[in-house]
């Protein structure tokens, strides 16, 4: 629920894998360092506002007495801090073995680094999943706010809506999201998109990770995704792209204190004569760094009159040390900077600086103010926040950013020398360039780059996050409290004299299927169907589109009234079909013509031949190019059938033509004359043809929509499931008593 005005602002629970500090163990005693990396830094500030709570593992600290431990979860609350402890095998299979074994190479596109024994960890994956939940709906109060963070945790949106049906729930991913091609590879593709529709909003790094997302579900889960939102089981999640940004002012304001400026300056005098290039990274396969060794190595062959002008002072933070991917490229590094520098050293110079350690944040600040040229080269990254700060820190507007097209910086900084990192060549040139490029230059595209960072900083994305989560979340309340049926409403239903249901067939009765055959009504529900008709209080009809002899052969036993092809059919309980009058039909043969040069073109489609309309199939089809086809489709008919007796329908995965005039409302006019007076009549359905039957009620009638699709229809119910509940109701109310009587 929203809370109203007047209460106090919702407090954030934020969820990551890590805690804001990392717990050392040393001799049995607990040391807490803050944690690295972009993440942790960017939501401090939510974290301070009051009331809020992080959640997330605090390291390992299994070498921790019991009671140390509750000493040490006792400090957290009061930091407003909640562990999630994990045991190592834990953090071995689920955060090194399936979030940076599987998850983090495939979602970079590094595809053969993907562990091979990749199913082994899956298991702990979900199961660190389901603690993070427990934790988090343990702590959680109406009106919180919960903001899920990146790939480590994509089940936990899902896992905690079926704990918290209520909550406002939030996903940002900081890695990219990969093209689908890419992301299908991943067996459980289909429980990580799952997981993450739990939430209200799914926030991704660029527009085009977005995409990527949308085209995924339509791939992989079927689903017909717009490109900002999507309905599913009922609720709106919407989706958007939220660039991740700093905390500018701090440092522009720290980068300009004396004792940077005088640090930044020691800095150049170790160097001189020389231009400062500069890299900070992480040391992963990600990061592009044997490359831009590579690409210095071409710049020093390409251009002798640079030598001895130039250093490459390049800082590789250790990270994921131990695992074989990481040593071996941290020797691939090693080796191939001897050699470069092998090559081009002499007595009084060497062309690059490596440290392999991480540095404080005054050595941070000294080397981007001092940096000439900032080499920001990774093969992907989700932002990469180091390129945001080195602009923040060019006070002079001196420097000159390179940066890589496959970062999603990229898309907010256009004015930096974008590269292709894969294209060794053009990035030594692009150096060349940046380290060419004269001043008046250097100032306009830094001048540019800065207003940027300065225009959109870390408080707007996470104003710009929350606002849009708390958007989603009101807006799906509001779904639920105007919409559901009231418990008074099914009283009144269940103790008038009787009641009249007609019901649509697919999605309403039955989840849809991938062929109209498959969705064959199962035991149970022919069961409660003959459990409603048996009672002398239920009228039930079922208005579908399917043909006559599909709805006789599955249901004609059964003593429900029929109702086929929208309505042109209509059989009353034991009758026989009666036909409504229909003006011409000449439009067949054209449209049967065009929906056979369709199939052509899409394999997997079909037309569907009924008494008096034809129905394009394409749900077998590949999703994006059958949804292509089908608007194609719908474009050709609908010039074919500008003067005649006929209307497109909109329908899910179908394109179908009826004559003009017939559709569902026509059963109700005609189902009014029937139902005894005082007998309330309840229509149900999920598709756009069931709107004429809404239509069609009489002001006293009940219409219900299945989905969360915009309806006219007054009430709503999330999916078949709920249906056929509701109807067991309606089978079941007041048996007793009309046994008695
Ligand atoms: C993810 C995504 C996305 C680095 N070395 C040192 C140091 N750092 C600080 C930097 C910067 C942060 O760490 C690194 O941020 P990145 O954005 O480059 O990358 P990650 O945090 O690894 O990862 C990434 C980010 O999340 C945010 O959404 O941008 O794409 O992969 O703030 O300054 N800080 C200090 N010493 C170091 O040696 N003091």
């Amino acid at each position: 629920m929203v809370p109203p005005d007047s209460s106090p602002p919702p407090r954030n629970l934020i969820v990551s894998n890590r805690l804001p500090v990392t717990i050392q163990v040393h001799d049995g005693v607990p040391r807490a360092v803050p944690s690295a990396g972009g993440l942790a830094t960017s939501m401090r500030q939510v974290h301070a506002e009051p009331g809020s709570l992080w959640i997330g593992w605090p390291g390992d600290t299994c070498g921790l007495s019991p009671e140390a431990r509750v000493d040490l979860d006792e400090q957290f609350v009061g930091q407003n801090l909640r562990a999630v402890h994990l045991e190592r095998t834990q953090v071995e299979r689920f955060y090194e073995g399936f979030s940076n074994g599987v998850l983090w190479p495939l979602f970079h596109y590094s595809l053969e680094r993907v562990r091979l024994d990749a199913w082994k960890d899956w298991e702990a994956y979900r199961e660190v999943n389901e603690r993070f939940a427990d934790t988090v709906a343990q702590v959680w109060q109406p009106g919180d706010r919960i903001w899920v963070h990146d790939y480590q945790l994509a089940l936990v949106p899902q896992l905690l809506r079926a704990r918290l049906p209520e909550a406002s729930i939030g996903f940002f991913l900081h890695i990219p999201f990969p093209a689908s091609a890419a992301f299908r590879i991943l067996p459980w593709r289909r429980e990580i998109l799952e997981g993450l529709l739990g939430a209200d909003l799914i926030g991704f790094q660029t527009f085009s990770f977005q995409r990527h997302f949308m085209s995924a579900l339509l791939r992989v889960l079927g689903l017909e995704p717009r490109l900002e939102d999507l309905e599913y089981q009922g609720r709106m999640v919407r989706v958007g792209a939220f660039p991740i940004s700093i905390d500018t002012r701090y440092f522009v304001a720290r980068s300009a204190e004396p004792e940077t400026s005088a640090a930044a300056e020691a800095l150049r005098a170790n160097h001189p004569g020389c231009q400062l290039l500069v890299g900070v990274d992480r040391l992963d396969y990600t990061k592009g760094l044997p490359r831009r060794v590579l690409a210095i190595e071409r710049l020093l062959e390409r251009a002798p009159h640079l030598h001895g002008k130039f250093k490459f002072i390049q800082v590789a933070v250790p990270s994921r040390t131990g695992v074989e991917a990481y040593e071996k490229l941290r020797r691939e590094i090693d080796e191939l900077i001897g050699r470069v520098n092998g090559r081009f050293s002499n007595l009084q110079w060497s062309p690059v600086q490596y440290l392999y350690r991480s540095v404080d944040e005054a050595e941070l600040l000294a080397l981007y103010r001092a940096g000439d040229v900032m080499l920001v080269t990774p093969l992907r990254d989700g932002m990469n926040l180091v390129a945001k700060e080195y602009v923040a820190c060019q006070l002079e507007h001196d420097g000159v950013l390179v940066l890589s097209e496959f970062a999603g910086a990229a898309w907010e900084l256009g004015d930096a020398l974008l590269v292709n990192p894969y294209d060794v060549d053009q990035t030594a040139q692009a150096i060349q360039d940046a380290l060419e490029m004269p001043l008046e230059a250097r100032a306009e595209r830094m001048k540019a780059l800065r207003r940027r960072v300065q225009q959109w900083t870390v408080h707007h994305w996470t104003s710009d996050f929350l606002r849009a989560l708390d958007a989603a979340h009101a807006e799906n309340s509001q779904r639920q409290a105007t919409t559901a049926l009231p418990a008074g409403q099914i009283d009144r239903l269940l103790s008038a004299p009787g009641v009249a249901l007609v019901l649509d067939y697919d999605g309403t009765l039955v989840p849809f299927a991938s062929t109209p055959d498959r969705a064959r009504p199962d035991a149970a529900l022919l069961q409660l169907l003959g459990r409603l008709v048996a009672r002398r209080d239920r009228l039930v009809h079922l208005a579908s589109g399917r043909d006559r002899s599909t709805l006789l052969q599955w249901f004609g036993g059964l003593g429900v009234g029929l109702h086929a092809e929208h309505g042109y059919w209509s059989r009353l309980p034991d009758g026989e079909w009666v036909q409504r009058p229909v003006p011409s039909l000449d439009w067949m043969p054209s449209v049967r013509a065009i929906m056979e040069r369709f199939c052509e073109h899409a394999p997997g489609s079909f037309v569907e031949e009924k008494a008096v309309a034809l129905a394009w199939h394409y749900r077998r089809c590949e999703p994006q190019f059958g949804a292509s086809q089908a608007r194609e489709l719908r474009s050709h008919l609908a010039k074919l059938l500008a003067n005649q007796p006929a209307e497109v329908l909109p329908g899910v995965k179908v394109v179908e033509v009826r004559p003009s005039g017939i559709h569902k409302g026509l059963i109700l006019q005609d189902l009014a004359l029937r139902v005894p007076p005082g007998w309330p009549i309840v229509a149900i359905g999920d598709d756009a043809t069931d709107e004429d039957l809404f239509r069609a009620l009489p002001p006293e009638g009940i219409g219900i929509h299945v989905g969360s699709r915009d309806s006219i229809a007054r009430y709503r119910l999330s999916d078949p499931t709920s249906v056929r509940l509701l109807l067991e109701r309606f089978a079941s109310a007041g048996l007793s008593a009309l046994h008695a009587a």
